[in-house]
């Protein structure tokens, strides 16, 4: 991973006559930000003088459409954990790029959002000015937990700095700061704000000491992963090592514990394992699906969160921790040996259940021949970006995952046309390992003007595109439970080996899942540009059974 650049600066620093743009620019800089994400305007153009100005220290990578943007600066966020920032116009620009902000709050990302603004004094006056929307504030307040309106150069630096650190702060979560078009180029007095100190909250010994003995008395204990245990993956190995604990990961929790320890499981093993299990520790999930689906009356729970409002939306849990999972656990591993009980060794079971599971699974025989030709070419440290599409489904339940942050699944909003663009910040941050974006024909035309990203910035970023000529998803429901009344599913497509070329990019078409290992061969080989392959599928079995499975438990 990239080393986190961020310096802790202490001493005060000289103040310089600058602009706003300048300060707000040096400030990002000084946090470690070397790439922004953007797409320019009228509003923003003494921002983009600075960008030009500052280019040795700050990228600008500029994009095809905003959702492009603020999607890239998520990507690049996930798959290297630092904040990334992007920067667009007001109005069309900011909704534009609204579902990359979305996405950010849902994944508690840390994004931050540069968003113009008309005439400083204008603003809230509907005088109809070039992309003036009805009080943007108050629109962006409804997406985000930080924002502010940056009204000079003199606090401007320190409000950079403040939302990057409301950012990373709790649960963190994107920032947006808006600056109006006669505020970027005014001058003043700045002292450049250094990094601020994030807080770190106490950790509860109270509660740390019940956990370990709710934890080290139980007889079949379990773990269940989510985002927010992506940087705790050595403290869960160990901890799932002395509690013999199965670590369930659906989703955002992919890779904290490798896919090739047998007590790593997926939705439907783990959905068994919960109705077996006498006490859950819960590291970074918001549960939902377990809590609301699966039931869990008589499961001890004890939750780790950074966010204190989590723990108790559903049902108080036994123990409430809140923080963040790394040190958290650090404390609980210190106390549990303390309490726990010996367990038989679980890996012979685990691995019979496992190979059961497998055996099932196998209904998905087409995904899952695609995914094993991918998972045997991309390196265990390579990045896999999931979208909302069958091989999607099936590689959430199926895909192994070796290492934390190189499983990249867009969580509850689950919008399609993320995972192109997405992927694409991804490998512009980690350029050091290939990405891997997985998308349906319907998903990729979101995003795919991308393309000239890409080819723009050299990206070296290799897209699979699952064509079936449908949204597929979308046409099953309507045969399977709308008595086949085919409406708005079916898609007419480019040539996409075409498309790609017309951009540039290598492009080509496999047929098999041996032809598209030679493919991404081809593909992960070269590192100057992005390659796009075609895959044509049929209609494809349903991921279904496997991922609604019902109450195990009674309530
Ligand atoms: C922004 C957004 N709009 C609509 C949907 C609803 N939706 C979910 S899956 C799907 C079809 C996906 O089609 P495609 O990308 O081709 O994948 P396939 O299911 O065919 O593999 C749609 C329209 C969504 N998830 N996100
Ligand atoms: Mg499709």
């Amino acid at each position: 991973m990239a080393k986190k650049r961020e310096r802790k600066g202490t001493a005060a620093p000289a103040s310089r006559i600058v602009t706003t743009a300048d300060a707000v620019v040096g400030t990002l800089v000084a946090h470690g930000i070397d790439t922004l994400y953007a797409l320019p305007g009228v509003q923003n153009d003494d921002l983009f003088d600075t960008l030009f100005k500052t280019a040795d220290n700050l990228r600008t990578v500029h994009t095809r459409h905003e959702q492009g943007a603020s999607l890239m600066a998520l990507g690049a966020a996930l798959a290297t954990g630092r904040p990334q920032a992007y920067a667009v116009v007001p109005g069309p620009g900011f909704l534009n790029a609204a579902t990359g902000l979305l996405v950010a709050y849902a994944m508690n990302a840390p994004v931050l959002g540069l968003v113009g603004q008309i005439r400083h004094a204008h603003i809230g006056r509907g005088l109809g000015h070039l992309h003036e929307i009805r009080d943007q504030a108050g629109v962006i307040k409804r997406l985000v937990d930080h924002t502010e309106l940056i009204r000079g150069p003199e606090r401007a630096s320190r409000q950079t700095a403040l939302a990057l650190r409301a950012m990373r702060t709790g649960r963190p979560g994107p920032a947006v700061l808006e600056c109006a078009v006669d505020v970027w180029g005014k001058s003043g007095k700045v002292a450049l704000q250094p990094p601020l100190a994030l807080p770190s909250p106490k950790i509860d010994a109270d509660a740390v000491r019940r956990a370990a003995r709710i934890l080290g008395a139980a007889k079949r204990p379990m773990i269940v992963c989510g985002g927010g245990a992506q940087d705790a993956s050595a403290e869960v190995t160990t901890l799932s090592a002395l509690l013999q604990a199965p670590v369930l990961a659906y989703r955002r929790g992919r890779g904290v514990l490798d896919s090739r320890n047998p007590l790593s499981v997926t939705l439907p093993l783990g959905h068994e394992l919960w109705g077996e299990a006498d006490a859950v520790l819960a590291v970074g999930t918001r549960l939902l699906i377990q809590l609301r689906e699966w039931a869990e009356r008589d499961i001890a729970i004890v939750r780790i969160d950074a966010n204190p409002e989590e723990h108790h939306r559903w049902r108080r849990p036994k123990v409430a921790l809140t923080g963040d999972a790394k040190p958290i656990l650090q404390s609980l591993l210190a106390e549990l040996p303390a309490h726990n009980i010996k367990r038989a060794v679980r890996r012979a079971e685990m691995e019979e259940r496992q190979a059961k599971w497998r055996k099932r699974l196998a209904n998905m025989a087409p995904q899952l021949a695609f995914l094993e030709a991918i998972r045997a070419e991309l390196p265990e440290d390579g990045i896999f970006v999931d979208e909302v599409t069958q091989l999607g489904f099936a590689a959430r339940l199926a895909f192994h995952v070796y290492k934390p942050r190189t499983f990249l699944s867009p969580g509850y909003q689950d919008p399609l046309g993320w995972g192109f663009a997405a992927a694409l910040g991804a490998q512009d941050a980690r350029r050091d390992v290939p990405v891997l974006s997985i998308t349906g024909d319907g998903g990729f035309l979101y995003t795919a003007t991308e393309l000239a990203t890409a080819m723009r910035h050299r990206i070296p970023l290799t897209t699979v595109v699952f064509n079936d000529g449908a949204y597929g998803n979308v046409r099953r429901i309507q045969q399977e439970r709308f008595g086949n009344r085919l409406i708005a599913s079916d898609l007419t497509n480019p040539d996409f080996v075409v498309f790609g070329r017309s951009f540039g990019a290598e492009a080509e078409r496999a047929h098999t899942p041996e032809q598209l290992r030679r493919a991404l061969r081809r593909a992960f080989a070269r590192r100057d540009g992005p390659t796009l392959i075609e895959v044509r599928v049929g209609e494809l079995p349903s991921p279904w059974e496997f991922i609604h499975l019902g109450r195990v438990r009674v309530v």
